[in-house]
């Protein structure tokens, strides 16, 4: 109330003392919808895609899982080049690099204190190498963050099964928590075997410890609590995607409906991340090739495009280095993104908005173009329906949609539909239900000079940060076909869960 006052009053003073050619009138800011993301969520949502790497004694044994009683004098990446892992991860587009330190094997990419099934026990560099230290260094050179991923199930340790594993899972923790930098992320596996004993795993002790040291750090597991599996390991996510969540799973507990859709309700910022492999498994194995750049697009549009963060998997090979035909399936999706998304045909189209905020130009619809996700359009309170209207300078052809919320004040918008003017009628081409951090459509190539954005409904006040089109040369047309998980398939066909096991190698 206080503020609504302030704000008119300092809008009218504003009028009343500017000269009669600019009056300029200042809106109270909107206000946040819950729940919102933390910084490390921001951290995230600036980078959007991470590199998962995959490496340990399968790499050596040529297996997904391994059963922790390898040998550790396997583990020999003489070539290992860690600077090569992340000069390709920063010139393709990632933020982050996050390392498997600890397999279901057990065996610790780090010299541990609790551990022989560590690269401490393998001649590799005298028993002094550490894979986790040379990544940090280069990380650090690269200005890339660093995240972990250190598996709960572990069958080399006698103790697993007892709740004395808590504590010696908890003394691995420290050691990654303590001795190599910030981290960005901690990877909370949810999978194990069949015939494994029972594990009663201390996650929320685990957390707390996280959060005591590593606050910028997201929390990944199936039940968050910073950011979720979404269900799959194809790299997909449902068109419907809320950042909210209720946590109603639990870390390798049965699918629940939240874990793909999340909640329009949730009380958590707690998005799903799609995390996928650029080969069939994990791990290297020679005989698997590289996907394809249409893979990986289809990917990328069906996952970052589909409200989610991104970690796609680039596993070494044994010499320690990433496979030429991986580097270069990186560097032509890099291109491919770029080549896409380079040009918005409504970058200078004319916008014309039914309601602006309090009509003051901070919350204009050119914010919608402004390649700036930080400034947006903005309603007046209340208003959850509004539509916009560009119009370009000339006709343009396009097949992709980009729409953003700021998330930063929370996701809201719930339903919209996007029109193109052809033969003089308003034809849908995109609709959908959420939009949240990135909402991407593609379709048939349309050709027109006219658009029409509808918001259909809202959970409050109307706000964007970006709407652009967008030209793919490459989209087949039949697109929509090649996704297993897209959205004419009936919801049970896709509940199954399943993680990659050894039998899939
Ligand atoms: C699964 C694991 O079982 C796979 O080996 C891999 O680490 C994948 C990312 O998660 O649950």
């Amino acid at each position: 109330m206080k503020n609504t006052l302030k704000f008119v009053l300092l809008a009218s003073s504003l009028i009343i003392s500017s000269t009669s050619t600019f009056a300029q009138t200042v809106a109270a800011p909107p206000e946040p919808i819950m729940p919102l993301p933390a910084k490390r969520h921001l951290i995230y949502d600036q980078e959007e895609m991470r590199l998962f790497v995959h490496f340990g004694v399968n790499t050596y044994t040529d297996m997904e899982w391994g059963d922790g009683t390898e040998n550790p004098e396997i583990f020999q990446p003489t070539k290992l080049d860690t600077d090569q892992w992340a000069k390709v991860a920063k010139e393709t587009g990632f933020g982050t690099i996050v390392l498997t330190a600890k397999h279901h094997d057990g065996f610790a990419l780090w010299n541990s204190a609790y551990t022989d099934h560590d690269v401490g026990s393998s001649s590799w560099r005298r028993g002094r190498g550490d894979v986790v230290g040379d990544l940090e260094v280069s990380t650090k050179k690269y200005d890339l963050g660093m995240g972990l991923y250190l598996s709960p199930w572990d069958q080399n340790a006698d103790v697993y099964g007892t709740d004395a594993y808590n504590g010696f899972y908890m003394g691995q923790l420290n050691e990654l928590l303590s001795n190599y930098g910030e981290l960005r992320e901690f990877w909370f596996d949810g999978a194990k075997g069949p015939n494994v004993k029972e594990m009663n795993y201390k996650f929320e002790t685990y957390w707390s410890m996280i959060r005591q040291k590593q606050p910028h750090a997201v929390l990944f597991s199936d039940a968050g609590p910073d950011v979720h599996w979404i269900g799959n390991e194809h790299g997909h996510a449902k068109p419907t995607n809320w950042s909210g969540y209720n946590m109603e799973t639990s870390v390798g507990g049965p699918w629940v409906p939240e874990l793909t859709y999340g909640s329009e309700n949730g009380q958590y910022w707690t998005p799903g991340e799609c995390n996928v492999s650029i080969r069939k498994g994990w791990f290297n194995h020679q005989d698997q090739p590289a996907k394809t750049t249409e893979r990986l697009m289809e990917i990328y549009y069906k996952s970052a495009g589909r409200n989610c963060f991104v970690l796609i998997n680039v596993p070494p090979n044994k010499d320690g280095l990433f496979d030429d035909r991986d580097v270069t399936a990186l560097y032509e999706f890099k291109a491919a993104r770029d080549k896409v998304f380079m040009t918005n045909f409504t970058r200078a189209a004319n916008i014309y908005p039914t309601n602006q905020r309090a009509g003051d130009d901070e919350y204009s619809p050119n914010k919608l173009v402004d390649r700036d996700r930080e400034s947006y359009w903005a309603t007046d309170n209340g208003i959850k329906q509004a539509q916009i209207v560009f119009n370009m300078t000339r006709e343009h052809e396009f097949n992709v949609v980009r729409l953003s919320e700021p998330i930063r004040m929370g996701q809201r918008i719930k339903s919209y539909e996007v029109e193109a003017m052809i033969n003089s009628q308003w034809t849908v081409i995109a609709k959908g239900t959420t939009i949240g951090r990135k909402r991407l459509h593609t379709f048939k190539p349309v050709t027109t000079q006219n658009l029409r954005l509808r918001i259909l409904d809202s959970k409050g006040t109307i706000l964007l940060s970006e709407f652009g089109v967008h030209y793919d040369p490459m989209l087949p047309a039949n697109y929509d076909q090649l996704d297993p998980d897209s959205e004419n398939m009936q919801d049970g066909e896709t509940h199954l869960l399943h993680r990659t096991t050894d039998t899939d190698r």
